[in-house]
């Protein structure tokens, strides 16, 4: 993927997960990458598995809670200059918390859901698209999910958030068609993260049974997605991917063995 040669890539929720993954196949195809994730910790251990393995890379990390607007205003405007024309943004920072139906849902849960999904995606596409409307170019890719597809038992919020993302996506791209910016979304099944530890409040065993009899999808698979969307030449947009496991259907429909 030559085309990503020297490209500056920022990734939110790089410290793990799909964002942790997207950060090494990036580094490998020669982009320099922006990480931001709230684990300090976590980042550093990416950023030195990328120095190591990928010395030529440009490596700046930033601690970054997506739902403060300041906060993302703040690391934005504090990229080293050699870095700060991001021409590939990853909104891959989001989560779910709690399986809960709405009658029971925290005032937590709907909080942090709906103002890191969805308020943080957007403080962080405006804050970037800034400077790429100003240099008439740039990619902007959502981490979306197939929850954006069809509402499903306890998960109003989540998926209340993917579909967010969806809207988000649809007017961003016909606000931009004229600069032009790429933009894409793409819609994940079943992927096998920590996505579902902290869906469950840490609850290993709850997790471990969303994936009980099906291989998920890694980490992986979705980042060499979105590196593939990202390295296509310029006349080209994948627009719009649907990813699911090998024996998913639908969020509802899964086939597992026994
Ligand atoms: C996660 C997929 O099916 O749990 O984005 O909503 S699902």
């Amino acid at each position: 993927f030559s085309r990503l040669l020297g490209k500056n890539v920022l990734i939110t929720g790089a410290s793990s997960g799909i964002g942790e993954a997207c950060a090494y196949q990036f580094a490998a195809a020669g982009a320099n990458v922006i990480l931001t994730a709230r684990r300090a910790d976590r980042l550093g251990e990416v950023q030195s598995k990328i120095s190591a393995n990928w010395p030529k890379v440009n490596v700046h990390t930033a601690t970054l809670d997506v739902r403060s607007s300041a906060e993302v205003e703040k690391v934005i405007s504090s990229i080293p200059t050699n870095l700060s024309a991001i021409d590939i943004l990853v909104n891959n920072a989001g989560m779910a918390l709690g399986v809960k139906p709405v009658s029971e849902v925290s005032n937590e849960e709907i909080d942090a859901m709906i103002d890191t999904n969805v308020k943080g995606l957007l403080y962080v596409t405006r804050a970037v698209l800034k400077g790429m409307k100003e240099r008439k170019s740039g990619h902007i890719i959502m981490m979306g999910s197939i929850a954006a597809l069809t509402g499903y038992m306890n998960g109003s919020i989540y998926c209340a958030t993917k579909s967010a993302v969806r809207a988000i996506t649809e007017s961003l791209r016909a606000e931009t068609i004229g600069v032009p910016i790429k933009i894409t979304e793409i819609k994940p099944g079943m992927v096998e993260t920590e996505f579902s530890v902290i869906r469950y409040g840490g609850d290993k065993s709850k997790a471990d049974a969303v994936y009980r009899g099906i291989e998920p999808m890694t980490a992986e698979d979705v980042a060499e997605t979105v590196v593939f969307a990202a390295s296509r030449h310029p006349r080209c947009v994948v627009a719009d991917v649907v990813m699911l496991a090998n024996g998913q259907a639908s969020v509802t429909l899964t086939h597992r063995k026994e």
